[in-house]
Order: structure tokens, then sequence, then C-alpha cells
């Protein structure tokens, strides 16, 4: 092709900016994030004792269908200390040495693998994203590793490695070198093998001295708590995702499909550079509400029913994750306001706990204290000291919030800078009697309750939101969604109401 000599400064420049933002996506550099993860590192090689080696590795790539693969997401500890998000690198941390404490191995730059799937980080860029000085070519890995394990200099001369190494391989000689790996998910006996449960038992094959430990729980204790860098990313997400909520409850409209508004939400997500949510979308109507991970997005509202819709955008690698249930014709009935009302004040005596010394388990025990009360008071349940409303809410009050969904954390007590989510919800299935009587519950009991479960059947709340522990006790980083009964009826279908018509909303499958 022949380039035309008429091409203008501007639009060399609206090109250059254009490369230069399709980079900034690869290699984004921030230079708080950088500091983090400087931080970070730091924290992690302490939590280590100051010793030992850790080694984390990237996911492999996993099929989808025939030779496509599902989209690469870096795993998320390797991520939280490299803020790199190119597939097969490998980070080493070796805290007794004196110049090569922190190691990142980067693939090589490859033009014919660069012409199918994009631009490859040069060390140059890695490090600077990264903070890390030693990028080195993944090919030099296991080299690496057989050099060190074998008490060997590597990229080093023999006065160096007195010193470089020297802590390390002392502690090997004595049989207490201890080498870091992330241990979890454990696979037991006939789970599928990760890449470091491999690595592990290659190295107990063919090394001595070795110790292997699970590096998962340094990421637990560290990643719980949030810098102030890290909930502006969660901020983000929560924006986005509330967006989307408000523009779900605009378009919603008796017959809507529930994937129809999952695709409205999704527009927001990708509208705003959220490329992934955090979890699949779940958009539930009628008696899908009732299904705690309902998925399928298959059905149609209709007048009368409610729609819960449970989503979170991923914004930087951050989760939010937030559920609002609102009436498909903009009017709870009032069994439904019964049922939503209970599950708000629940939510907002469970929230009134969140802070620091408080725990997971003083809120969710809160939450039920005033569930069973209400269950007992619609007539749902008829003993409030045993445990049948577990029938009706049957999962956790909340867990943390951060790189994953669900994220680490689970038992400590609330500090400063933790994020977690606050949901209650009340399901009122088909299966509810029998459930009843499964958990004990008498005929005659059985009776008394069968009035109120067909007045209530197939109604499903659920109401969630997301809350930063602060000094003072909480803030509600999703309060901006509204979550009050008028509040939700004034949106529900305002999109119809002043004449925009929805996408086509026939019946495609
Ligand atoms: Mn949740």
């Amino acid at each position: 092709m022949r380039i035309e000599k008429s091409v203008s400064f501007l639009e060399v420049l609206q090109i250059a900016l254009l490369v230069a933002l399709a980079c900034a996506t690869l290699f984004a550099y921030d230079p708080e994030l950088k500091s983090d993860l400087a931080q970070r590192r730091q924290a992690v090689m302490e939590k280590m004792g100051n010793r030992g080696m850790l080694i984390l590795f990237s996911k492999k790539l996993r099929p989808y269908s025939g030779d496509v693969v599902y989209e690469f997401r870096q795993e998320n500890n390797l991520f939280y200390l490299t803020g790199i998000r190119q597939r097969d690198i490998t980070l080493v941390l070796i805290p007794q040495n004196l110049t090569y404490r922190e190691i990142l191995f980067l693939p090589d730059q490859n033009p014919r693998r660069e012409l199918w799937t994009g631009k490859m980080l040069s060390p140059e860029e890695a490090a600077k994203t990264s903070g890390i000085e030693n990028v080195w070519s993944a090919s030099e890995f296991e080299r690496f590793i057989d050099s060190v394990l074998y008490g060997r200099p590597y990229r080093t001369n023999r006065y160096l490695q007195s010193r470089e190494y020297r802590d390390f391989v002392k502690d090997l000689q004595r049989g207490e070198a201890e080498v870091f790996l992330l241990m979890e998910p454990r696979p037991g006996l006939t789970g599928e093998m990760s890449r470091e449960f491999e690595f592990a038992n290659r190295l107990r094959e063919r090394f001595t001295g070795i110790q292997t430990k699970d590096a998962s729980k340094i990421f637990d204790q560290l990643r719980v708590i949030k810098s102030p860098y890290e909930i502006k990313q969660l901020q983000e997400a929560i924006d986005i995702t509330i967006e989307a909520h408000l523009r779900a409850m605009k378009h919603l409209h008796p017959g809507a499909w529930e994937y129809e508004i999952e695709a409205v939400i999704e527009y927001v997500f990708k509208r705003h550079n959220s490329f992934d949510w955090a979890f699949p979308s779940i958009v539930a109507s009628g008696p899908n509400a009732t299904v705690l991970h309902y998925q399928k997005s298959q059905r149609q509202t209709k007048d009368g029913e409610l729609l819960l819709i449970d989503i979170g955008a991923e914004y930087n690698y951050y989760a939010a994750d937030i559920t609002r249930t609102v009436p498909v014709n903009g009017k709870f009935t009032t069994e439904q306001a019964g049922i939503y009302q209970l599950v708000l004040d629940a939510q907002n005596a469970a929230m009134a706990l969140v802070k620091p010394g408080s725990s997971l388990s003083a809120i969710h025990q809160k939450a039920v204290e005033v569930l069973k009360e209400g269950l007992f008071r619609l007539g749902l349940i008829t003993d409030k000291s045993g445990d049948q409303y577990r029938v009706f809410f049957p999962h956790g009050v909340g867990h943390f919030l951060g790189l994953d969904v669900h994220d680490v954390g689970r038992r400590e007590h609330l500090q400063p800078g933790m994020v977690l989510t606050v949901e209650p919800g009340i399901y009122v299935r088909d299966d509810s009697l029998e459930r009843l009587a499964g958990r004990g519950v008498v005929q005659e009991e059985l009776e008394k309750i069968r009035a109120a479960l067909n007045k209530y059947m197939h109604i499903g709340v659920r109401i969630e939101d997301d809350v930063l522990v602060t000094e003072e006790g909480y803030e509600l980083l999703s309060k901006d969604a509204p979550r009050e009964i008028a509040e939700i009826e004034a949106l529900v279908g305002r999109d119809q109401e002043i004449g925009v018509r929805s996408q086509e909303s026939g019946a495609r499958r």
C-alpha cells in the first residue's frame, strides 16, 4: 500500500493517540498502583518470614470450543503483586537475596504471535508497570530453578554468589528451604491437578532440602484489607453496576424478557470499559427469583411479578456485587411489599453492625434475628427459636469483596479497609413445605403455615449492598442505588412512560 503524502499532522496525531490508547489497556501505567504493588510485595516477603522463595504462575488458557479459548484472566494474586495482565508470566520472590529479591519471567516478544493476538510486553514495559527491576526471559525459568535449587550461581559469579542466594542455599543445605506456592484449591484424590501441585511434586521428586508451603494464607491476610487505590477501583465497579441497575429498572415492563434486561445491564458494563462481569448476571423473574444463582435468563416477565437482579461489573479486576428486587409493573403488591420491607429491615439492622471489631457472623446473626421475627409475624414459620427460618433464608448474609467477588477472608474481625456485602433474602419456593417437614416441623404446624405459603408463593427478594468498614463504622459504597419501596416504584418502567421504545422484545428462541 502506498502512503499518501497528504496525511495531515492532525491525522497522524489521531492515529498516535489511538495506538497509545490501545497500548494503554495492555500496560496501564499508574504511579499509585506501582507504589501499592511494591508495598504488597514487601508485605508478602515479611509474611514469608523474610526467607524462602515464592513462585506465582499465570493460569493456563482454558478451552471453550474447538480452537477457541476462554478469555484469559491473570491469576488474582499474581495480578495483585505485578499489575500485569499478560499470560505466561511467572513471579519469583527471594527475600534473602540482595539484588534478585524480585524476578519477573516474561515471554519473549514474538512477532508471529503478536500478529495473531496482539502486542506483547517488552521487559521495559513490564518493569515500568510492575516496578520489578529484574525482568528475565520466561525461557530461563527452568534453568534458574535448576541452578538455585542445586545451590549453583545463576546470572551471577562466584563472588556475588557468596552473597546472592547465600542464605537461601544455607537453608537448602539444612533441609529448611521453603518454597511457597498457591496450594488452593486443593485437588483431593480425583480433582484436576493445578500447575502449582504439579510443580510441587516435581520439586519433591528432583530436589532435596525443600519444604513446599501454601502461599494462599499470606495473600488472604493481605488482600482482605483494601488500600485507598483498591477502594477507588471497587467504587468504580460499583458505580458502573449502579448505573446498570438504574437503566434496567427504567427499561423494565411486563413482557420484557430476562435476557433483554441482561442486555441492557451488560451494555452499560461494556460502555464503561468494564469488559467482563465479575460473575454471570442473575436476572430472575417470578419463581426464578427463588433460585439463588439462576443464570439462564430465558423467561418472559409477567405483570404482577418481581424481578431479582444480582449483578456486578468488574473494573480493573475488582468486583462489584449489588442485588435489587423490583416489581415488573412498577408497583409492589401488598404481599411483595411485606416481604421486601422485612428484608430491607434485616439489611439495615445488619448493616448497622458493620464496624471495626464486629464480624460477618455477628452481622449474620442480626439479620437472622430480624428475619425470624418477621417470618413468624407473616406466618411462614411457627417457631422463632429453631432453624425453620433457614428454609426461607438459606445463605450467609454476606462475603468480602475484592479481586474475587467472593473474596478472601471469612472469620476475621472487621477492620477498617475491609469491603463486604450485606445481602439478606427471603425465598418462598414450591418445595418450602417439604423442606420445613425435613426440618422436623410436624403436620399440625405445617397446616398452619400452608395458607401463608400460598399467599407469598414464588416471592423471592434479595437486597445486596457493598459496604466499606471505616474507623467510625461503615460507608455504604452502593448508596446511590435506590432501596426504598417508593424510590424503586418511581423508577421502574420510566423509559416506557416517556415513550422510549424498547428493543424488539418478541420471542426469538
Ligand atoms: Mn453477593
